[in-house]
């Protein structure tokens, strides 16, 4: 029998309200000794007054809510006590459950990692009520509910399903003769495992949008000195985050903002200006710019519209397809902005006017969304532990469907790579070899702490 636990499950400080929550056996006992009569109507809210179950001392007046197993959260018994969210109330009932024999505090994640063991959350269920947690951006808010409420485990228990039957087909040829099973088995399973591979393929081809939108796009704002880096940093950020002046080289470290761009997250890094410096410390922050700029998923280049040779050398090297390319100080310059440089379109801006924000404000959200949206309508893999699993699960199918048709004969050695894929798929939703991913994926998972 598990211990029965208990926690606060709502954040730490002062609040209106509190909410504690016990799980397990004794979850019941509990409930009725603080409220000292029967535990309420399940799944109704109920507003008692709670007792010290020792002392008998008036604890709170609170809101009750009382969950009969398997229909909780955590599969268990379960009380809820929706208390008023002071210190002194929350640590006078943290203490009266501790004074009560077999109950101890839980530890953090454990009200979820119930909910998993008892069946009610796969894992890629409780990576997505995490992510829902931590979301800070609409867009991340509904690609995390999506999988919290099981989009994406359901698209991989049915992907491993089909391939289960497969490999129980595939299995079938090994041990029975001809005459005894349905013509053209063996093509059905190749068809149907070549099928199956075509969009676990398409899957993976997400480039990563769906971790993307999970951890926010990194934009490196890049270019040369004095072109008005910082001053666009902090207009974006809507503070002086960074120092502006006109000494060239004033930017060294690099500095990041976070900011949520129509409802995109973005990790926003103003850098130092690009060039060649015989200053030791500017030598570095320009090796930290190309360095974070090597690693960004969008680029922004400034330039400075003021300067004689407007589009720098050391910039221009750093121009791709994730970049957008503006020439700032156009209140200097008047119309001489060009529309064009080496086949991108230029943005013509002042950041001191404000002139070209909205436009570049405008053209960063489109590509913002480019990055994270999925060009499929079903869910994306949101994390690198999905996305090594469905790599894995591509390479044993691939070996599988090029191994046959050389052979064109069932083996067990082909029977195996079915086996690997499927394993592969299981351990997403945790449905088999799961104990060495469990710790890692509860460990930093903060409800019930
Ligand atoms: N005229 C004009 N001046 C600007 C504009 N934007 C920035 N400046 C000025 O340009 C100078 C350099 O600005 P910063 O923002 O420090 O430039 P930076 O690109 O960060 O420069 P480094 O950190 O040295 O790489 C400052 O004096 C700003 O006030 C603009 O739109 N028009
Ligand atoms: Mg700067």
């Amino acid at each position: 029998m598990s211990e029965t636990i208990y926690a606060l499950a709502s954040a730490q400080g002062r609040a209106g309200v509190a909410v504690v929550r016990v799980s397990g056996q004794k979850a019941k006992l509990a409930l009725s000794q603080f409220m000292q009569k029967d535990v309420p109507t399940p799944r109704a809210a109920k507003l008692c007054r709670l007792f010290h179950p020792q002392s008998g001392d008036v604890l709170d007046d609170a809101l009750v809510l009382w969950f009969v197993a398997p229909k909780s959260f955590t599969g268990e018994d379960v009380a809820e006590l929706h208390i008023h969210g002071g210190p002194a109330v929350i640590e006078g009932v943290l203490e009266a459950l501790s004074s009560l024999q077999g109950l101890r505090l839980a530890e953090p994640g454990e009200f979820t990692r119930r909910a998993f063991e008892n069946g009610k959350l796969d894992l890629t269920q409780v990576e997505g009520l995490a992510d829902l947690i931590e979301s800070e951006t609409e867009a991340q808010r509904k690609q995390a509910q999506r999988q919290s409420e099981g989009e994406l485990g359901a698209l991989y228990d049915h992907w491993r399903n089909r391939l289960v039957r497969s490999l129980a087909h595939f299995e079938a040829e090994l041990d029975f003769s001809d005459e005894e099973l349905p013509e053209d088995l063996h093509n059905q399973v190749i068809d149907g495992v070549r099928e199956l591979h075509g969009a676990i393929r398409a899957h993976l081809a997400d480039g990563r949008r769906g971790e993307r939108l999970r951890n926010g796009i990194r934009l490196a704002i890049i270019g040369p000195p004095n072109a008005g880096k910082s001053s666009l940093m902090n207009v974006l950020a809507q503070r002086e985050a960074v120092i502006v002046s006109d000494i060239a080289g004033t930017t060294r470290d690099v500095v990041e903002i976070h900011m949520n761009l129509g409802g995109y997250p973005l990790l926003v890094a103003d850098t130092a200006g690009l060039r060649n410096s015989t200053d030791e410390i500017e030598q570095e922050g320009v090796r930290r710019a190309r360095a974070w700029a090597d690693g960004a998923d969008l680029k922004l280049a400034v330039f400075d519209g003021s300067s004689p040779t407007l589009f720098d050398a050391e910039t221009l090297k750093l121009l791709d397809d994730y970049t957008l390319v503006a020439v700032n100080k156009a209140d200097v310059l008047g119309d001489q902005v060009p529309d064009s440089l080496e086949g991108y379109p230029v943005l013509s801006l002042s950041v001191k006017s404000g002139a070209g924000l909205e436009a570049l404000l405008d053209q960063l959200a489109v590509r913002v969304k480019e990055q994270c949206q999925s060009q499929s309508e079903g869910p994306a893999p949101t994390r690198a532990r999905h996305r090594e699993a469905l790599q894995r699960c591509d390479q044993a199918l691939e070996r599988f469907l090029s191994r046959d048709q050389a052979i064109h004969m069932g083996s067990e050695f082909e029977a195996e790579d079915l086996r690997l894929a499927a394993r592969e798929l299981g351990r997403i939703t945790g449905r088999v070899d799961v104990e060495d991913l469990l710790d890692v994926i509860f460990r930093d998972f903060c409800i019930g702490k």
